[in-house]
């Protein structure tokens, strides 16, 4: 039963069973949040590639429909891929996908509407007679052409959308459409945006943020209130990266502020693992919500075993930080519901090599933020400047390797006698002129099943530990833990399967194994309550 696993989530987003990767079509119509997403009806492994549907009112449980789109000859017979959802005027959802159209992956973007729009479920979807609506330009490899945007319209009424490929030289780009109908599209003479050296791009994100406020705004919005941000798949890299600039509407053109978007070294939504990720404007509240594919870390025998693989991110509220050149993430309040079994311990030091175990919680399902005080800077290592890299350095220095200052932070999943644990910290550096954060999340130690892939992840977070508090959130699920460093400025997330470290024999822990003492001034866990997520009858009939 693959239902009742100890690494089978507690309120991750997650199919019954199989295969899921990729979120698409994410969207809010008449109050129903729906959520599809690439699935394999048929197995735990890639493959025979739907969209599955399901819909919620919260966002935290969710009810799971008929399969909306499944492959059907000529225009998606070998797999329906990625895309999105567009609002059209008067509220009219529509649909943007790729169609494989051979077992050569011959790519081609299609369009589907719902049969019924007063259905707030939008249960059953039809195919434009007209599909494709796009098939590859010359000289684009038709391979390499996929995974349309959600639309956005300009100030001349026609829609726009972008779309994923590759040219020579390994260039990225987004090739760009517009429409006056939505059914016919016109390739722009120039691409939205492109970088040499990059791989392919897939699953292009574009949309506007406010610069005042942390509200979302809508796909279309322009103006100076706005920036655009800018994401990108790296399917070479398997990581998604975002650049922050402007918009010119008028020679649709996309300008990064700073760096590049395709660049390795650049801005990421989550240094660990998190891919194909979309957001979307969620009118209700206001807020743009980012949803992403976190893929399995254990090996394809141990997938098929268990009889599923993949979950999705808990949504993220997403908005630019105050400075202006990074987003924050932040989960969807709605997820405090969960809440339960408040503890609160009271502030306290942390010594240097000490430990320090939270009880009360249900250390397998649970959420815990913690805030840390600096004093005390002396003892803090120089940073060499050779370590631009903080993945890099993360995997030299893991959380058993003692520093000045640091690695303070949790222990997550973590078995009693810590054979087996999941940290998750920080380490201070003496920069050139400044303190250095690095936030690491150290999986080696994660299990003593040698079959996954332990790697480290991290990320240099940018807080001023001198003036600043470090704060870190951990959601613990099972499988799963997603942190967020500086009140979600820099996010990781890992995917760990303990053997000992499971259900009620798992433990949690602040620990500090520096030199230097640190402060506690806030440590607060919650048990999370289950969420009812795509069992297809929730309600136990009585007779
Ligand atoms: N997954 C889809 C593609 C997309 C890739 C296929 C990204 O459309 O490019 O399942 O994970």
């Amino acid at each position: 039963d693959p239902t009742s696993q100890p690494y089978r989530t507690g309120y991750h987003f997650q199919p019954a069973k199989n295969w899921m990767n990729d979120p698409n079509g994410p969207m809010i119509y008449k109050g129903i949040y729906h959520l599809f997403y690439q699935y394999n009806p048929y197995g735990a492994v890639w493959g025979n590639i739907v969209w599955a549907h399901s819909t919620s009112t919260d966002l935290v449980n969710w009810t799971p429909h008929e399969i909306a789109l499944t492959p059907s000859d000529p225009v998606d017979g070998h797999g329906c891929w990625s895309g999105s959802a567009t609002l059209l005027p008067r509220g009219k959802p529509a649909i943007l996908y790729t169609g494989l159209v051979d077992s050569k992956e011959t790519q081609v973007q299609n369009l589907a509407m719902p049969k019924n729009c007063s259905d707030p479920y939008l249960k059953e979807w039809f195919k434009y007679e007209n599909n494709p609506i796009l098939s590859a330009p010359i000289p684009i490899n038709a391979t390499l052409f996929r995974d349309p945007s959600t639309a956005w319209l300009g100030p001349d009424q026609r829609w726009r959308m972008a779309v994923g490929s590759l040219i020579d030289n390994r260039e990225g780009l987004i090739l760009l459409y517009t429409s006056k109908d939505f059914e016919h599209w016109i390739k722009t003479n120039n691409p939205l945006h492109s970088e040499k050296h990059t791989g392919m791009w897939e699953c292009p994100d574009f949309f506007p943020v406010s610069t005042g406020d942390q509200n979302g705004v809508d796909t279309s919005i322009l103006g100076p209130n706005v920036k655009h941000v800018l994401k990108i798949s790296l399917f070479d890299y398997h990581r998604d990266c975002y650049t922050i600039g402007t918009y010119d509407v008028n020679k649709d053109k996309f300008i990064p502020e700073e760096g590049k978007v395709g660049g390795v070294p650049g801005l990421r939504y989550d240094y660990g693992k998190f891919y194909a990720s979309k957001s979307f404007f969620d009118s209700a509240k206001n807020r743009r919500i980012l949803w992403a594919w976190v893929n399995e870390s254990s090996s394809w025998g141990d997938d098929i075993k268990k009889g599923w693989s993949g979950l999705q991110t808990i949504p993220r509220s997403l908005w630019l930080d105050k400075s202006g050149k990074q987003l924050v993430q932040w989960p969807i309040v709605e997820i405090e519901s969960l809440r339960e079994n408040q503890v609160d311990l009271p502030s306290k030091f942390l010594e240097g090599r000490s430990l320090l175990e939270t009880s009360g919680v249900t250390a397998a399902q649970a959420d815990i933020e913690i805030s840390f005080e600096i004093k005390e800077f002396d003892k803090a290592e120089v940073l060499d400047p050779s370590w631009t890299n903080p993945q890099l350095l993360c995997s030299h220095k893991g959380a058993s390797v003692e520093s000045g200052l640091g690695p303070f932070g949790l222990l997550v999943l973590a078995s009693k006698d810590l054979q087996e644990y999941t940290a998750v910290f920080f380490r201070i550096y003496k920069g050139q002129n400044k303190y250095v954060v690095l936030m690491c999340s150290d999986q080696s130690s994660s299990s003593l099943n040698n079959k996954n892939d332990k790697t480290s992840y991290g990320a240099f977070l940018n807080v001023d530990p001198v003036h600043e508090k470090l704060l870190l959130r951990s959601l613990i699920d099972h499988s799963i833990v997603e942190s967020f460093g500086g009140g979600g400025k820099a996010c990781i997330t890992a995917r760990v399967y303990p053997i000992l470290a499971i259900e009620n024999d798992a433990h949690l822990y602040a620990f500090n194994y520096g030199n230097e003492k640190v402060n506690i001034t806030s440590l607060r866990t919650w048990s999370m309550k289950k969420a009812q997520i795509n069992i297809a009858n929730p309600i136990k009939s009585v007779a």
